[in-house]
């Protein structure tokens, strides 16, 4: 392919929209633009099923792993690792239409204009699905990617139980997702992920790509209090246990604790469930999860350090036991400078506004980081929404992200050829 052809190509943005539209028409959330999708559902198989379709229509080679990750590849002139991008199809419980899904239907519409064209590139270009990158139902999250990279055994993975008591391996089953290609898989030639920024910056900023340079460290831990059920009346309150009391005032450490660090320290109190969860009842024990998240490691590690002795301290004075699971545990990733340098002046380019900027959010890039280089392309969020079915984002900045992602993988696949 001559790289003077490839570099005019654009992606067809109606197109893209028809993707996004029928992908959040599955799991849709009645009266919302969003969808639900968690991993392994029923919903999410019906997602898988119309993605590979979609990438047998394009007439990909397509494999799926133990795991469940999906990836397609379109050939070559030569053989060898591909240039890979993908995200991830799953959601959350209250998933907007951009979140991943983004990432991997511009995939499918970079290999259509190619083949529209009838360019084929120096090397393999694949576009990948990676299972479970939520972690909202199976923790911790990047679960697909972790296991396709060699970060945790297939074994391990397939044995974790999600919050509602089912586990992984059986369920991959159940959906027709435990696939034969075999894991850690090969590593890409190079790995770039669009997404949605999912925060507030670039569209503050009036940016229209982010050139991702990292991901912060995330930590997730689920504690579990237990105190003693008793009559909400009759009992004096120095005579009680109550759970919770000391996983609300977890809940409000959390706050105050990643306020004094401050920005990019965030932490969040996702999932509280109190038993028996009666009006009337002090409650037996009280389950929560705690997400917190730095750039910095050794603060990360600080504000770890700093919950763990609160709810000791807490839990000690109102006479109630602790556990604490931890659910994911990944520190931060720096980014390829090269791929980073790479978005950048495609952006430029292409005559986009752009921003360097680290990711809020985990994403399966973090995961390839491990084995190839890789970075992401951003693109603004309205309102900096996200994990909510108002996420929303332009078809003008769509349309700039998938052009910016397609120019910098025909750039690295064209690295080694000839012909220029
Ligand atoms: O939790 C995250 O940051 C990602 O959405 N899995
Ligand atoms: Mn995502
Ligand atoms: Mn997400």
């Amino acid at each position: 392919m001559s790289e003077a052809k490839g570099a005019d190509l654009r992606i067809d943005i109606d197109r893209l929209l028809r993707r996004l539209g029928d992908l959040a028409a599955i799991g849709a959330i009645e009266g919302t633009e969003g969808c639900a999708r968690l991993a392994l559902t029923d919903e999410d198989k019906a997602g898988r099923d119309l993605v590979v379709a979609e990438m047998q229509d394009l007439g990909l080679e397509i494999t799926i792993d133990g795991i469940g990750n999906v990836v397609g590849v379109m050939a070559g002139h030569t053989d060898g690792p591909p240039v890979m991008c993908g995200s991830h199809i799953d959601t959350v419980r209250t998933g907007g239409r951009y979140d991943g899904n983004l990432g991997v239907l511009a995939g499918l519409e970079v290999i259509e204009v190619l083949k529209s064209a009838g360019v084929t590139p120096h090397r393999p270009l694949a576009v990948a699905f990676f299972t479970d990158e939520e972690g909202a139902r199976f923790a911790p999250d990047m679960l697909g990617s972790l296991v396709y990279v060699g970060g945790m055994a297939l074994e391990e993975a397939l044995s974790i139980e999600g919050i509602d008591g089912a586990v992984v391996g059986p369920e991959l089953e159940r959906i027709g997702y435990a696939g034969p290609s075999p894991l850690p898989a090969n590593a890409p030639y190079a790995f770039v992920e669009l997404h949605v920024e999912q925060g507030p910056v670039l569209e503050a900023e009036g940016i229209t790509i982010g050139a991702v340079d990292g991901v912060q460290g995330i930590s997730w831990q689920e504690v579990t209090v237990t105190g003693q059920s008793n009559h909400a009346g009759t009992t004096p309150m120095h005579l009680r246990k109550d759970p919770g009391f000391v996983a609300a005032a977890c809940a409000n450490f959390v706050r105050e604790l990643s306020l004094e660090l401050g920005s990019p320290q965030v932490g969040t109190v996702g999932r509280l469930e109190l038993r028996p969860n009666l009006v009337n009842v002090v409650p037996a024990s009280a389950t929560f999860t705690v997400d917190i998240r730095n750039t910095d490691e050794a603060i990360l590690q600080e504000a770890e350090r700093r919950f763990s002795e609160f709810l000791t301290s807490t839990a000690e004075a109102e006479g109630c036991t602790v556990e604490t699971k931890e659910l994911a545990r990944f520190e931060p990733v720096i980014f390829d400078d090269r791929i980073i340098d790479l978005v950048e002046t495609t952006a430029l380019a292409l005559g986009h506004s752009v921003k360097r900027m680290p990711s809020g959010a985990g994403h399966d890039a973090q995961m390839l980081a491990r084995v190839c280089p890789t970075a992401m392309v951003f693109t603004p969020s309205r309102d900096g929404i996200s994990h909510n079915p108002a996420e929303y984002t332009a078809p003008a900045d769509l349309e700039a992200g998938a052009n910016v992602m397609m120019q910098v993988m025909l750039q690295l696949a064209a690295e080694g050829s000839t012909n220029g």
